[in-house]
């Protein structure tokens, strides 16, 4: 059987591309382990500093695969927890950047939601058309989009199963940019290149704060951004990134 994801590295950036063609990058069962394997061994790999996830031209992820739900019961799905295995990306420390081209739908457009940063191809579409199969979205669709979006295109959106185009995913901020779809991997991997050249250390509290946005008050959020602020200057970064400045050199983070 062919395998479901297909791996590279440049440099310090770790490629994840879903691979089921055939099926439009539908996320099956074993799909997901597989892509969740990686995504922990990408961030335990310390010659790692950030990950691209991308599918092909024609499809990010056309959602969950239908085919494998159609015979679901309830409370089968209770029980069989097939929910866990789509959280591991939530979980991962290193800046993970979605590169999407095509359809994002359903459970793809979740997945592109719960990565850090969301890069578009002009040809990608983003929607929950889960409505029409008489379902709803269920792995962070309802909320991820709604804070993404607002209540006016999300309800729209989920109600009535309308995609968006790239163009629109970035008015409405669902997308960080749109680049020309020939530009989008080689977008994806300088922006991971970027990141790298960063502190780690920096990178991994920055996530976990602007994460917090979404889960808090302002003032709490603030607190917490307080509390992973203040000792990031007991890091050898923060002296080196400042010494650097100061010195005016480029900064060689993460040295120690
Ligand atoms: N599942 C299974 N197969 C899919 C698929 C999908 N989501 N999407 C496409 N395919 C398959 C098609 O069946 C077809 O296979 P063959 O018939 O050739 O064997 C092949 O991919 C090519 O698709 P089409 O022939 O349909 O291609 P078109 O270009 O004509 O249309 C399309 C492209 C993307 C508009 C269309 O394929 C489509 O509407 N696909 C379904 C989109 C959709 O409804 N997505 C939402 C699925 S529900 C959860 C986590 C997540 C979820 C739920 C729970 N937990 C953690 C609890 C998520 C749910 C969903 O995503």
């Amino acid at each position: 059987m062919a395998e479901m994801i297909l791996i590279e590295t440049h440099g310090k950036v770790g490629l994840i591309r879903l691979n089921r063609p055939a099926a439009l990058n539908a996320l099956c069962d074993p799909l997901m382990a597989e892509l969740g394997a990686q995504l922990l061994a990408f961030d335990a790999d310390p010659a790692i500093a950030a990950i691209v996830l991308t599918g092909s031209e024609k499809a990010f992820a056309a959602g969950a695969d239908i085919k494998e739900m159609l015979p679901r019961r309830y409370p089968d799905v209770l029980f069989n927890d097939f929910i866990t295995q789509w959280e591991t990306i939530t979980r991962i420390k290193k800046p993970v950047i979605a590169a999407v081209a095509g359809f994002a739908l359903g459970g793809g457009c979740e997945l592109a939601m719960m990565c850090d940063i969301v890069l578009a191809a002009d040809t990608a579409k983003f929607g929950q058309p889960e409505i029409n199969l008489g379902v709803i979205p269920g792995a962070g669709g309802t909320q991820r989009l709604t804070r993404a979006v607002g209540k006016a295109k999300a309800m729209e959106m989920i109600l009535s199963g309308r995609m968006m185009d790239a163009a629109e995913a970035e008015r409405a901020n669902l997308v960080a940019r749109v680049v020309p779809a020939e530009q989008l991997i080689p977008e994806a991997l300088k922006l991971g290149e970027k990141l790298a050249t960063l502190s780690p250390v920096a990178l991994m509290v920055a996530k976990q704060a602007v994460n917090r946005a979404f889960e808090t008050t302002l003032s709490e959020g603030v607190r917490v951004e307080r509390s992973l602020f203040l000792p990031l200057f007991g890091t050898p970064d923060q002296q080196e990134g400042m010494a650097a400045f100061a010195e005016k050199r480029k900064p060689r983070f993460g040295q120690s």
